[in-house]
């Protein structure tokens, strides 16, 4: 079992920084919202496979208002319109590369640098949101697939484009938990009850042999697997998904409305990925957690927004 963050989150060493990218424009576009009543709510895991070093084995009480979530991840579709609106330009671009999973590469592809101890992320010049896994690719065809290569701060841009805001952790966790409580996933404690899979993880071997008995190697489209109690559909698997909040590991009772400490270096993502598998990552539960910069952006990250009530 792979025990620091690397496999899920690797990170830009540079310009690491909150960036404001707001474009000024706003969107009265309507997307399909799930209405939670919010309440108490256990934060955190003592499951015995979580990963301490992640922070998840704390728990703790805390109170959530009633909010609104998305129920997809946002998607390629969507983030299009966004940027036919605005003419934003997300960081990835700006920057020239972004980290992309080896195996989606083709067999010729040019030498790329891998990450330290995660030699299967791989800095392809030219992965952006519109070509995910470097120049050659496109998301034509995609359309319905959740947006990926997408930092912190153009997801926030985005969000402010469209009158949302991203989740915090605490509200995050209890929407994809969905009432069910004390068990590793929403449905139970079986990773495939009955054999059926619910959701877009690894199966094989990773990183070099995936069976897809899922039926998807990379993302899957939005709306694939079932949906949670709640109405929310791929919270965990599929694509990781940013928080509002800056990461610590060391976190404190919290209360009401939680919302991270005021300062840090990485910003929560939560929900792991079509890479997550049970012998190496199993952080495709609810309570797990990880982190990266603001500035970084993956092909196995995206998000979703939250809006608070009226
Ligand atoms: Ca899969
Ligand atoms: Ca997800």
């Amino acid at each position: 079992m792979n025990k620091d963050n690397s496999c899920c989150a690797p990170q830009r060493t540079k310009k690491t920084s909150i960036n404001d990218r707001s474009t000024g424009k706003t969107s009265s576009a309507k997307f399909e919202k799930a209405e939670l009543t919010g309440g108490p709510f256990r934060l955190g895991s003592n499951y015995e496979l979580a990963y301490p070093q992640d922070g998840e084995g704390f728990t703790t009480e805390v109170f959530l208002s009633p909010f609104l979530l998305d129920k997809y991840s946002v998607t390629n579709q969507k983030f299009m319109t966004f940027v036919d609106d605005t003419g934003y330009v997300t960081e990835a671009e700006e920057i020239g590369w972004s980290f992309v999973f080896g195996g989606l590469l083709p067999d010729d592809f040019e030498d790329t640098r891998g990450v330290q101890g995660a030699p299967w992320w791989r800095q392809v010049f030219g992965a952006t949101w519109k070509s995910p896994e470097g120049p050659q690719s496109t998301i034509e065809g995609k359309l319905n697939h959740p947006v990926v290569q997408i930092s912190w701060n153009d997801a926030v841009s985005y969000a402010n484009w469209c009158g949302g805001r991203l989740p915090t952790e605490a509200e995050w966790e209890y929407a994809a938990t969905a009432g069910s409580s004390g068990t590793i996933f929403p449905w139970g404690n079986q990773l495939t009850p009955d054999g059926e899979h619910l959701m877009n993880v690894w199966q094989g071997s990773f990183p070099d042999k995936n069976l897809e008995d899922d039926g998807w190697y990379g993302t899957a489209p939005v709306g694939s697997y079932p949906p949670n109690k709640f109405d929310l559909y791929e919270m965990t698997g599929n694509t990781w998904e940013w928080c509002q909040d800056w990461f610590t590991n060391k976190r404190e009772p919290r209360s009401e409305n939680p919302i991270g400490p005021p300062t840090g270096t990485n910003k929560v993502i939560k929900g792991g990925s079509y890479l997550c598998h049970e012998s190496y990552c199993n952080r495709y539960r609810p309570a797990a957690r990880s982190s990266t910069t603001p500035t970084s952006a993956m092909g196995h990250l995206g998000f979703r927004l939250a809006y608070d009530c009226e």
